[in-house]
């Protein structure tokens, strides 16, 4: 028998919207969630698809995200909108947000949009590129866990905090890049360990303070930064820009609210909204071309754009109507829809 299960793109949506709606989301919720997990999924972006089902019921059951609350949106300012989660997932509030920030970046060339008191997961780059394919260049951050070490440090102080940017491009899909500050998204670290492979050097140190290739090892001790001090510093931005700029909390303090349940991290995120028409004006189409002939220069010498084997994937995938995953994931989804196992813990 084979080692993975294929799903058709419809099915794997249902089946997504399925386990949560038995866990106990709302279906507001349910689909919001399943839309970026599902997305991620298809494009093969393995460590934020259908495997995250498990960490949101999990979370639900531990009694820490809310199952239904409604977001709250406030206009704060001409350039600025928050979205307040209330204490659910993040992603109804990014929906529901969005298209104000939208509007407000058309209106004064530069906007924000602060998500608060959210339950954070997902991958960032659908939420950037969906702004791109509005035609406006966007950048997201957000917290995390303290599982990431400090550059020169052995303790977690920084989440795994990703950075998000997408410039809209006139013909195709938008120039993308999304990734964490750490070394790997913990994601990847848990793949590893549930795959029973080792992870790479360079990822993590154990628990005292020694490089380690074991995943669990990394996950108990702590993750180290991408290309030392600078994403060093690059995430201590993130922590002050989509925490205490947004009046939300910083990676150690979601972790302290854990109070070690396991559950998804709790905090913020920031996403921010730049219109091309309002700053490049009257010479929209030829500064447009310019950043057109940088891609064609990385492209030139066999490079590739980041997102290049993403959006390879969601051709392919799209094409056969197929969605791939491990059969042991499939096997515990499938067990979590049976309304019985649903009622019990986790
Ligand atoms: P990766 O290291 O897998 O990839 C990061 C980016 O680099 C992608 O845009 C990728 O494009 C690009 N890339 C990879 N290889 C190349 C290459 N050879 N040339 C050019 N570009 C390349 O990502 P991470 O493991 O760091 O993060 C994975 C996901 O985890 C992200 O989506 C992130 O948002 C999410 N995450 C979420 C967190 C949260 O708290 N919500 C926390 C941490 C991570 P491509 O996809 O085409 O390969
Ligand atoms: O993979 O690092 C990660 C992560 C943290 C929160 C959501 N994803």
């Amino acid at each position: 028998m084979s080692d993975t299960h294929i799903l058709a793109l419809d099915e794997a949506f249902d089946f997504a919207v399925r386990v949560l709606e038995t866990n106990g989301f709302a279906p507001d919720h349910a689909r919001a969630i399943s839309r970026t997990i599902w997305a991620c999924q298809r494009d093969e972006c393995h460590s934020h698809g259908l495997y995250r089902l498990l960490v949101c019921v999990h979370t639900l059951k531990s009694g820490k995200v809310s199952p239904d609350a409604r977001p709250v949106i406030t206009d704060v300012a001409p350039g600025l909108v928050r979205a307040d989660a209330r204490g659910a997932y993040s992603l109804l509030a990014y929906e529901t947000g969005r298209e104000v920030l939208i509007e407000k970046a058309r209106k004064t060339g530069l906007a924000a949009l602060a998500i608060n008191h959210c339950y954070h997961f997902s991958a960032l780059w659908p939420e950037v590129e969906a702004i791109a394919n509005e035609g406006l260049v966007a950048m997201a951050m957000t917290p995390s866990h303290a599982w990431v070490a400090p550059h020169g440090g052995t303790k977690g102080v920084f989440g795994t905090n990703p950075l998000a940017f997408a410039w809209p491009r006139p013909n195709g899909n938008p120039f993308v890049f999304d990734f964490a500050t750490s070394a790997a998204a913990r994601g990847e670290i848990e793949l590893h360990r549930r795959a029973g492979k080792p992870i790479p050097e360079g990822w993590g140190l154990n628990r005292d303070g020694l490089p380690t290739t074991d995943p669990t090892e990394a996950m108990n001790g702590a993750m180290l930064t991408f290309g030392g001090h600078k994403g060093s510093a690059l995430s201590a931005m993130i922590e002050l820009m989509a925490g205490p700029m947004i009046g939300d909390l910083l990676s150690l303090e979601s972790m302290a609210y854990d109070k070690g349940a396991g559950a998804t991290p709790y905090h913020g995120e920031l996403i921010l909204a730049f219109d091309p028409k309002i700053f490049m004006g009257a010479e929209h189409a030829v500064h447009s071309s310019r950043a057109e002939a940088l891609f064609d220069a990385i492209l030139g010498q066999g490079a590739r754009l980041p997102s290049q084997r993403r959006y390879e994937a969601r051709a392919r995938n799209t094409a056969s109507n197929a969605i791939s995953i491990p059969r042991q994931l499939h096997e515990q989804l499938t067990a979590m829809l049976d309304p019985e196992t649903a009622s019990r813990p986790f």
